[in-house]
Parts: structure tokens; C-alpha cells; sequence
């Protein structure tokens, strides 16, 4: 029998910088109800979900922005959203910036704040949490762009790798799961990690704003939708996987975010997309059997790797100038 997930992107509309908790979560909840309706069995929402995009806007005093954060999760406010799950019996993917109390790297316990998701079982229990590696943007305000993109300075870095897990969803007994937040869908390492433990359907939320504000030359707007997908289903067909990809949409504190939410199938095809700049719900029934062909052929990793060859992708981080040709000696 095929192993079939009805899965969901639920793309939300604009967050407003006053808009509060409770009125993200209510609006959460009515695309769970949607989802229900339509026979949903797991639902992707979008990166840091709860709240507007708050690293465009500057807090000199990082210790101000703790109020976008989520101490702990679920809380109060975002309590609501974990039982309407569990009374429909839906799994979901939710993104949000976390505190936590934790040790660092030297064995320090202190506060520290990441760009946060965690995947959500049909009976509330957390599966898998996930922290955003690949952080754009910039740690100093930066007065030559039009809009801040601050998460180097409210993140750190994850620190939990690229994890899959196993656990059932919906009617199936075991989905291989994992996860990534907006710019790492743009780098294809941290595809084949995830591809490379098997991974079966990727989860992942993002915020692209509408315009390259960074300044560094001129990006025309239409190419920010293509690199998004470009980047998606260049990873699911390279890694043999089903994506749900979610966007905050719309205008935003006056900044327009990308949209067209999408989710892909292992050949790379967009099967569902969002067609508005609002809370939507695209929906796929994805048979996850059809992961076993490019698995099998193309991609079958264990025949056709050369790790002995992909040195520098782990080696080294920016690039070196390549050798200079030189014409042999004449003899
Ligand atoms: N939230 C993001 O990670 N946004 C980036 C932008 C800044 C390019 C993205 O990759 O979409």
C-alpha cells in the first residue's frame, strides 16, 4: 500500500509590528480548521510565525528585543494553538524565536536567543527542534540599507545540526522528518545533510522580503520568487524528498514579503502554490514512495558519492582564487 501524508503549507499574511500574540495564534487556528476540514494530516507554518519580522527593526539594547522572543514554548499564548492540534489530531511545523537558558560552547550556562522551529506530533508531544544556521543579514545597524535585517545580532547560530527523525504522522507509522528556516533552503549542504540521513519530507518556513535591501547592487524583484523555488526544488530533486515551504506574504511594517508559499515533490515539481498575499492553505497529498526512484538511481548515494573529492566543502568557508594557467616551456 502506498504510503500517502496530505501535508500543508499554511502561509500567513502580514503580522503587524502591534499586532499581538493572541491574534497570530487565532489566525493559526482557523487555518487548522481549514486543514481539518480538507483532511490535513500535517501543517507547516512559517518562519518566526507568532510575530512580525522584527530583526527589520534596531534595538541598540539587544536585551529590548527579548520581548519578540519565546521563553518557553508552549506558553500561554501559544498554548491554544497546541490543543486545537491535538483535538484535530494534526501534526505541525511552527517557527519562533527562542530563549534559552542554556551552557555555550565553553560550558557557561547563560541566556541565549535562536531563530527557532520545532516539528509538532498529532498527539502534541515535540518531535524534532531545529536552530537556523545559515543567518543572512547583519549584527550593526546599517545606515546604507533602506530596511535592517538584524538576525546576526539577535541569533546565534544553531547548534543543532541538521536533524531527521522518524515518527509517525497521520496514518503512516514512521515519516523520516526534518527541517529549515528560510536562507538555509538556499544552500545545498544543508540539503544533502538532511538527504543523507534519509530524509523524506523537508519542513520549512521563511520571510523573503520582496526587494534586495542589502544595497550591493541591483536584484529586479521577480527573481527573488525564482531563487526561492529554484533553491527548493533543486534540493528536493537532489535529495529524492517531498518540501513543504511556508512564507509570511504581503506587506509587512511597510515592507513587502515574497509569498508563493509552495510544496515540491522529489522531481523537483511545484505540485501546490499559494496565490495570494494572505493567510492561505495549499494543501498536497504526497506519496512518499516516490522518494524510492531518485533514491535508487540517480541519487543513490552510496554508489555514486565521492566524498574523497568534496574536501573543501567542509575544509574551507569563503573561496580561494583558483591557479593561474601558464603556457607550458616552449621546447
Ligand atoms: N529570513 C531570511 O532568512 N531571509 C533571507 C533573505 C534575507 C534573503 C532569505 O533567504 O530569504
Amino acid at each position: 500500500m502506498s504510503r500517502i501524508v496530505t501535508v500543508a503549507a499554511a502561509q500567513l499574511g502580514p503580522i503587524q509590528k502591534a499586532e499581538p500574540r493572541s491574534i497570530a495564534v487565532a489566525r493559526m487556528i482557523r487555518l487548522l480548521e481549514q486543514a481539518h476540514r480538507r483532511g490535513v494530516e500535517l501543517v507547516v507554518f512559517p518562519e518566526l510565525a507568532l510575530t512580525t519580522f522584527f530583526p527589520r527593526h534596531y534595538h541598540q539594547d539587544i536585551a529590548e528585543a527579548d520581548s519578540w522572543f519565546e521563553p518557553a514554548m508552549p506558553s500561554n499564548e501559544t498554548a491554544p494553538l497546541f490543543e486545537a492540534a491535538r483535538r484535530y489530531g494534526i501534526g505541525f511545523h511552527l517557527g519562533f524565536a527562542e530563549i534559552a537558558h542554556e551552557a555555550d560552547e565553553t560550558g557557561v550556562v547563560r541566556k541565549r536567543r535562536f531563530n527557532t522551529a520545532i516539528l509538532v506530533g498529532p498527539r502534541g508531544d515535540v518531535l524534532l527542534k531545529y536552530r537556523k544556521v545559515h543567518l543572512p543579514g547583519h549584527a550593526e545597524y546599517d545606515p546604507k540599507r533602506t530596511v535592517q535585517h538584524l538576525e546576526k545580532r539577535y541569533f546565534e547560530v544553531g547548534n543543532l545540526g541538521f536533524p531527521v527523525i522518524r515518527a509517525p504522522m497521520g496514518s503512516l507509522d514512521g515519516i523520516n522528518m526534518g527541517m529549515m528556516i528560510c536562507n538555509d533552503r538556499r544552500w545545498p549542504e544543508a540539503w544533502r545533510v538532511l538527504g543523507l540521513q534519509s530524509v523524506e519530507l523537508v519542513a520549512l518556513g521563511y520571510n523573503t522580503p520582496s526587494h534586495n535591501t542589502e544595497a550591493g547592487g541591483f536584484e529586479a524583484p521577480h527573481l527573488r520568487v525564482f531563487h526561492s523555488h529554484l533553491s527548493i526544488q533543486a534540493g528536493c530533486y537532489q535529495n529524492a524528498c517531498f518540501a513543504v515551504a511556508t512564507a509570511k506574504a504581503g506587506t509587512e511594517d511597510g515592507c513587502e514579503l515574497a509569498g508563493h508559499s509552495i510544496i515540491v515533490n522529489p522531481q523537483g515539481e511545484i505540485i501546490a502554490m499559494a496565490a495570494t498575499w494572505d493567510d492561505e492553505l495549499i494543501t498536497a497529498d504526497c506519496n512518499l514512495d516516490l522518494c524510492t526512484l531518485g533514491r535508487t538511481t540517480v541519487f543513490a548515494f552510496d554508489r555514486h558519492r565521492r566524498p574523497e573529492a568534496y574536501g573543501r566543502i567542509v575544509e574551507q568557508v569563503g573561496s580561494v582564487p583558483p591557479e593561474t594557467w601558464k603556457k607550458p616551456d616552449a621546447r
